[in-house]
């Protein structure tokens, strides 16, 4: 059993000496025995949906219509757009109260999301206009 041993850490000097250290590994590709592997946060959100506070309304869509949202931050919704649109909290079949503004091109307004969920929104004007905002 130790004799293995020994032979193992050998092995393993072998494969890591001066011809592997020459070249740069990147992350994930491996060498022999050497591999390196990207550090990957284990808690946080998926990396397809973007972290902030800042919303635009650009061609009659929400950018991003998904985000995540600090607990307690104030989100900024931006309108680019020459048509009025609002910003109402929950959807069209089902609007919940907890915001409800007009927007118009140029403006902004601001909401401070102090209570942990998920809140969709949409634009009473344009049905279609639907997204939502995940706070945590
Ligand atoms: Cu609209």
């Amino acid at each position: 059993m130790r004799s293995l041993g020994t032979a193992l850490a050998l092995t393993l000097v072998v494969s890591c000496g001066p011809a592997a250290v020459e070249r740069t590994p990147w992350p994930g590709q491996a060498y022999g025995e050497h591999t390196v592997t990207l550090a990957r946060p284990t808690v946080g959100p998926s990396p397809t949906v973007p972290v902030g506070t800042a919303v635009s309304i650009r061609g009659s869509f929400f950018d991003p219509p998904h985000m995540e949202v600090p607990l307690g931050s104030v989100v900024t919704w931006t309108s680019h757009d020459t048509a009025r649109h609002t910003i109402t909290s929950g959807t069209p079949d089902r609007p919940e109260g907890e915001f409800d503004r007009q927007i118009f091109g140029g403006e902004t307004f601001s909401f401070a999301f102090v209570v942990a969920g998920t809140y969709r929104y949409y634009c009473r004007a344009h049905g279609s206009m639907q997204a939502s905002l995940v706070v945590r």
